[in-house]
């Protein structure tokens, strides 16, 4: 394997550049040009460089508030963003259409045509590559805030080129969050290789002077992840984002529903990315948080899809988060309309509002969960740099090859599977099953006990049947899936 965790000479990556850039957009745009990229870039406005404005929030103890969204056509979601600025929020994505994430640009063209044609949105996002460098732009010029590309592509290379040419300055992804939880058939070994040049890009603007962030997506597959594979996951692609040569990260997390675990993960993810970033010697690094609204399945009550919202932009708040991705009450119907998409990050602003000058009091169980996280994280990055024989990107692919590190429900072969999580009597998430699980007996010992006293309060026995009824339990308004008596 020719993978390790080396940043790219600027001769390798421009190499590389070369093949990325053939094909499509081959004589097609024209403004994929770095000297250009460069100076675009620097002339956009400090408020909409998007590791500024983290950076102010950040200082400020400020929790900041992002949707998702994008249509196909452009001036459709040009409008769509605008409206959502106007609803509060202080940064605005561009989400990507299925095709384009899987590089299916003749698909996405036809999609978005036939959407031109029929006034109708036909692809379940903005199909970046398509539009090419000059309509990103305009998207970019026609708001007054950041923009972030939000997609799911395990080789974003090109799409990530065309962004930051536009001006975008933040880019979700990395190579495990934008695999595993994405696609199927994709071996970890390339996506990781795609991701270290998107990295390696952004890398090549702060050697001249320009601030770009870069964001790894914490939830994963959105289901009963626990928040030490995820907090894992989230600190081994800062590590190798860092390697590229990034210098603003963002590291992620979903809500997993207890208020304690949740603040819990977030504080020690913050606390163990500057760790490890620091272990391994990079400087200079600006880090921040996103929390994630609920990820898994949403009521389809419309009120109550509120509620959630509005509890989820709670614990955000409290967990003081520099951001969070906020939700829609059409989220159990699909890709929510304008108004909806609206109305979520309107609620979501006015608890972050509501809940500035507070905070969490220090508790026992908080110290508690903030330790027993940092400990099974402390554990699987041990164990990732052993399979790897010190190199972290090595040992990346051999932790997930002998089922390591885990992530439930992923449809990747090149996940184990192996594990299936539940939650525990106040509705933590623990591992029920291990699979092959780095952990120590110690731990495994702790997600037992932790188990078998929910088993033990519900009166039945532990089982797959416990995983199955808290995947649905929140979507019927009960974190816990308790039998029903
Ligand atoms: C992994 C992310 C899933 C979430 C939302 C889904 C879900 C996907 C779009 C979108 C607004 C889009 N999502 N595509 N939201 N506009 N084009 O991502 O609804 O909440």
């Amino acid at each position: 394997m020719d993978l390790k965790n080396k940043k790219m000479t600027e001769e390798e990556f421009l190499k590389i550049r070369k093949e990325v850039l053939c094909g499509w957009v081959t004589g097609k745009d024209h403004e994929l040009n770095l000297d250009k990229a460069v100076e675009y870039l620097k002339s956009v406005p400090e408020h909409k460089n998007f590791a500024l404005k983290l950076n102010m929030a950040k200082k400020q103890g400020l929790t900041l508030v992002q949707p998702r969204a994008g249509v196909p056509e452009l001036d459709e979601h040009i409008k769509l963003l605008q409206y959502l600025e106007k609803n509060g929020a202080d940064f605005v994505p561009s989400t990507v259409d299925s095709y384009t994430r899987q590089n299916r640009y003749v698909e996405a063209q036809k999609g978005l045509e036939e959407s031109i044609q029929k006034h109708r949105a036909l692809l379940n996002g903005f199909p970046i590559v398509n539009h090419g460098v000059k309509n990103c732009k305009k998207v970019l010029e026609s708001v007054n805030v950041p923009i972030e590309a939000r997609h799911g592509t395990p080789d974003a290379r090109l799409l990530s080129e065309i962004i930051h040419a536009a001006g975008w300055t933040s880019n979700e992804g990395g190579g495990i969050s934008y695999n595993i939880p994405y696609a199927k058939s994709v071996p970890l070994e390339v996506s990781i290789k795609n991701w270290q040049y998107c990295d390696r890009l952004v890398g090549y603007y702060e050697d001249r002077g320009v601030k770009i962030n870069r964001e790894p997506f914490g939830p994963l597959t959105g289901t009963l992840v626990p928040p030490s594979i995820s907090n894992t996951v989230m600190i081994v692609e800062a590590l190798l984002a860092a390697e590229q040569g990034v210098k603003n990260l963002t590291v992620g997390y979903g809500m997993g529903g207890n208020l304690v675990q949740d603040v819990a993960a977030i504080n020690s993810l913050y606390d163990q990315t500057i760790f490890y970033l620091d272990k391994f010697g990079y400087k200079d690094m600006e880090v921040s948080t996103v929390f994630h609204q609920w990820m898994g399945g949403f009521p389809k009550d419309e009120a109550e899809a509120m509620a959630l919202i509005s509890y989820s932009s709670t614990v955000a708040a409290l967990s003081k988060a520099t951001k969070l991705i906020s939700k829609s009450p059409h989220e159990s119907v699909g890709i929510p309309t304008m108004e909806a998409n609206g109305f979520g990050v309107k609620a979501s602003k006015f608890i972050v509002n509501m809940l500035k000058d507070q905070k969490m009091s220090e508790s026992l169980a908080l110290k508690h969960e903030v330790a027993q996280i940092k400990k099974e994280v402390s554990c699987l990055i041990d164990i990732i740099l052993k399979v790897g024989d010190g190199d972290l990107a090595v040992g990346i692919v051999h932790a997930f090859e002998q089922g390591l590190i885990d992530i439930p429900f992923a449809p990747s072969k090149y996940n184990a599977g192996k594990i299936f999580p539940a939650r525990d009597n106040d509705g933590m998430i623990r591992i029920l099953e291990f699979g092959n699980i780095g952990f120590t007996d110690d731990i495994k010992a702790f997600h037992r006990k932790k188990i078998k006293q929910r088993a033990k309060s519900e009166n039945r026995v532990i089982s797959f049947q416990m995983t199955v009824d808290d995947v649905y339990s929140v979507s019927k308004g009960k974190l816990i899936g308790r039998p029903q008596v």
